[in-house]
C-alpha cells in the first residue's frame, strides 16, 4: 500500500498551503485541477467571473508544477472533458492508480454532496479535509450557536477578536470600544481624492482564457473586457498593498457611501482574491492592524475592515453550514414575484438601480451598500422570490460562492430567514439612497414625492411592503415606530401608498 493520493483542487482553493496539499508528497501524489462546464453554468456566471477563475486556476497550476508537483490539468475545451467534477475524477482515476482521493472541503453544499457520493461510486476512501483558511471551523460555529437564542454577529465577532488577538489590548478591545460602525456612515463628496484598485494587465495565459470565454459564453451576462483582475498571488498582493496605502485610511468614514461614476470608492475590491484563495484573510487583517498601530490609518477604518472579515465573513459561512440545505428554500415573507428583466439589462429609469446594475455588468463588482440597499432593498420591497434574487447575486459577482452569497442575500438582504441574520429587514424608502448617494439628483423620479407617477418608487413600495407583511413584521420591536407612523396615516394616505405601489408593480411585471 503506497497511500498514493489524487488531490482535487477546486477553483476557489488556490492557496499553496491549502489543507489538501499539507500532507501530500510531491514524489507520490497527483494534483488534479479541472475546468468543467457544470461549474461555469450551474448559474450563468458573469463572463468576467468565469475568466477570473479559469485564469487564476491556470496560473496556480503552473506555480504548483514549478514547485515540483505533478499536476494533471484538464481544460474546458479538452476534447474528452465530461463537463463535471464527478466525470473528470472518474477519468483521472483511469489515468492514475491511486489509493485515496483527498480534497479540502468545498464552499457549497451541492459540491459537498457530490464529493460524499464518491466513496461508494469509486469504491475509494475520500478524505474531505477542514478548510483551515477560515478561522472558525464548522464545528466551532455550531458549538457557539448551540446555546444561544439569537445568533447575533456582534457577539460572534467579539469572540473572534479574542481568539485572534486582533485589535486587542490585553483582554480589552483596542481604543475601548468593540465597534466603530456609528462613525462609518458619511456620505461621499465627489471632490474627494478617489483611489483606484490596482489593475493588472492580461498576460498570455489570461488572453487565452479571454478568447475561450468570449467564444463559449457569449450569451452570459456581463462585459468580459476590459479585464483587469489579478489572477496570481503576486498581483493580488500588489492590489492589497495599494488598498492598504491609498484607500484604507478612508474606508471607515465612507463605507456606506455611493457616488455616480465611482465604482469602488474606498472599498478594497479584494473579495474575489480572498474567496478564491489568492489572499489570506488573517494575514490581511494583521496588516490592517499594523497600519493602525503605526498611525497610518484611523481606528474606525481598521476596526470596520477587520470586522467585515473576521466578523461577517466568518459568521455568514458558519450560518450557511449550520442551516443548509433547508436555508436555501427559506421564504418567510412568501415573496413570489419574478426578478424584473432590468436586473439583466440595467434598463430602468430608477437612476440608483441603473447605476448599480450597469456597474455590475461592467465590473462583476458592486460594494456592500450597493448590493444591500439598492438591488437588495428593491427586490425586498417589490417582493421578488428570494431564490431568484439569490441566483442573480450568485451569477453576477466575481466573489460569489454560495457559502457567502446565500446568507447575505437570503438572510441579510431579503429577510427570507425571518431574522436569523438581522434583527429587522433592510427596508428603506428613497430617503436612504438620497442621503447616502447622489443618484437621486439625476433621476427622472422625485425622491421627495411620496406617491404618484413621478414619485420615487421606493417610497410607496416601502409602505406597501410594511403593510403587506404586517402579520410577520408588526411584532418586531425594532419596527414599532414604523408601524406607529403607518397607523397614524389617514386611510386615504395609506390607500395612495398601496395604489401607487400596485400600479408600479403591475408595470414591473
Ligand atoms: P470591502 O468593503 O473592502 O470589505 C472587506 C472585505 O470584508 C471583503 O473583501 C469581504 O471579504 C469581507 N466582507 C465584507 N462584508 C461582508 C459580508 N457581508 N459577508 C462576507 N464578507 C464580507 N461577499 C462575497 O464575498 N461574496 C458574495 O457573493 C457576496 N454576496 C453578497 C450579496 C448581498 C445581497 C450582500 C448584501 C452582500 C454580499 N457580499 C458578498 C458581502 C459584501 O457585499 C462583499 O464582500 C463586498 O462588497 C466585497 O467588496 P470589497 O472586497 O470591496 O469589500
Ligand atoms: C465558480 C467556478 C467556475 C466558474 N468554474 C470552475 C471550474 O471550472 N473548475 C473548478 O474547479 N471550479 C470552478 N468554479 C469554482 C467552484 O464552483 C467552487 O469551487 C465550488 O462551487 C465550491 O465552492
Amino acid at each position: 500500500m503506497t497511500d498514493k493520493r489524487l488531490i482535487l483542487i477546486l477553483g476557489d482553493q488556490l492557496s499553496p498551503d491549502i489543507s489538501s496539499l499539507a500532507e501530500a508528497q510531491h514524489d507520490r501524489d497527483v494534483v488534479l485541477m479541472v475546468e468543467v462546464a457544470e461549474e461555469t453554468t450551474y448559474v450563468r456566471h458573469h463572463r468576467k467571473k468565469i475568466a477570473f477563475i479559469l485564469s487564476a486556476m491556470r496560473h496556480f497550476a503552473a506555480d504548483l508544477t514549478a514547485s515540483g508537483w505533478h499536476v494533471d490539468y484538464v481544460k474546458l475545451d479538452d476534447d474528452a472533458n465530461t463537463g463535471s467534477f464527478t466525470g473528470e475524477v472518474e477519468r483521472a482515476l483511469k489515468r492514475h492508480e491511486v489509493d485515496r482521493i483527498s480534497v479540502t472541503e468545498p464552499g457549497e453544499w451541492r459540491v459537498r454532496e457530490m464529493l460524499e457520493s464518491w466513496r461508494d461510486r469509486f469504491d475509494l476512501p475520500v478524505d474531505i479535509l477542514n478548510d483551515d483558511r477560515f478561522l472558525c471551523t464548522r464545528d466551532a460555529f455550531a458549538d457557539w450557536a448551540s446555546d444561544r437564542k439569537q445568533l447575533r454577529m456582534e457577539y460572534f465577532y467579539r469572540d473572534m477578536r479574542r481568539q485572534t488577538g486582533l485589535l486587542m489590548d490585553g483582554d480589552k478591545p483596542a481604543g475601548g470600544k468593540w465597534n466603530y460602525d456609528k462613525d462609518n456612515r458619511k456620505p461621499a463628496e465627489s471632490d474627494l481624492f478617489m483611489p483606484r484598485p490596482r489593475q493588472a494587465r492580461p498576460d498570455a495565459i489570461t488572453q487565452d482564457v479571454l478568447d475561450l470565454v468570449g467564444d463559449r459564453f457569449g450569451d452570459h451576462f456581463g462585459d468580459l473586457e476590459p479585464f483587469w483582475f489579478a489572477v496570481t498571488r503576486e498581483k493580488a498582493e500588489q492590489a492589497r498593498d495599494r488598498f492598504l496605502a491609498e484607500a484604507l485610511p478612508r474606508f471607515g468614514d465612507y463605507q456606506d457611501a455611493m457616488l455616480t461614476g465611482e465604482d469602488f470608492l474606498y472599498h478594497s475590491v479584494l473579495s474575489p482574491y480572498i474567496n478564491a484563495g489568492l489572499l489570506d484573510p488573517l494575514d490581511l487583517c494583521r496588516r490592517v492592524e499594523a497600519a493602525w498601530r503605526s498611525g497610518d490609518v484611523p481606528l474606525n477604518a481598521a476596526e470596520g475592515f477587520i470586522r467585515q472579515i473576521i466578523g461577517w465573513r466568518e459568521y455568514v459561512r458558519g450560518i450557511y453550514w449550520l442551516k443548509m440545505p433547508d436555508y436555501a428554500k427559506a421564504n418567510v415573507l412568501d415573496a413570489r414575484r419574478d426578478l424584473p428583466e432590468f436586473y439583466w439589462t440595467g434598463d430602468t429609469d430608477m437612476a440608483c438601480l441603473h447605476a448599480v446594475i450597469d456597474q455590475t455588468r461592467r465590473q462583476a463588482y458592486a460594494h456592500h451598500i450597493q448590493r444591500l440597499m439598492v438591488t437588495g432593498t428593491f427586490a425586498l420591497l417589490a417582493g421578488i422570490e428570494p431564490r431568484q434574487v439569490h441566483e442573480w447575486y450568485l451569477a453576477v459577482y466575481a466573489d460569489a460562492y454560495e457559502w457567502v452569497e446565500l446568507p447575505n442575500t437570503l438572510g441579510m438582504s431579503q429577510f427570507a430567514d425571518g431574522g436569523l441574520l438581522g434583527s429587522k429587514p433592510y427596508a428603506a424608502s428613497g430617503n436612504y439612497i438620497n442621503r447616502m448617494s447622489d443618484h437621486c439628483d439625476g433621476c427622472r423620479f422625485d425622491v421627495n414625492q411620496k406617491t404618484g407617477e413621478e414619485a420615487c418608487p421606493f417610497n410607496a413600495l416601502y409602505w406597501d411592503f410594511m403593510d403587506r407583511n404586517q402579520d410577520t413584521l408588526r411584532g418586531n420591536p425594532r419596527l414599532g415606530p414604523v408601524y406607529r407612523t403607518w397607523d397614524r396615516m389617514s386611510d386615504e394616505k395609506q390607500r395612495d401608498h398601496r395604489e401607487s405601489a400596485d400600479r408600479f408593480l403591475k408595470h414591473l411585471a
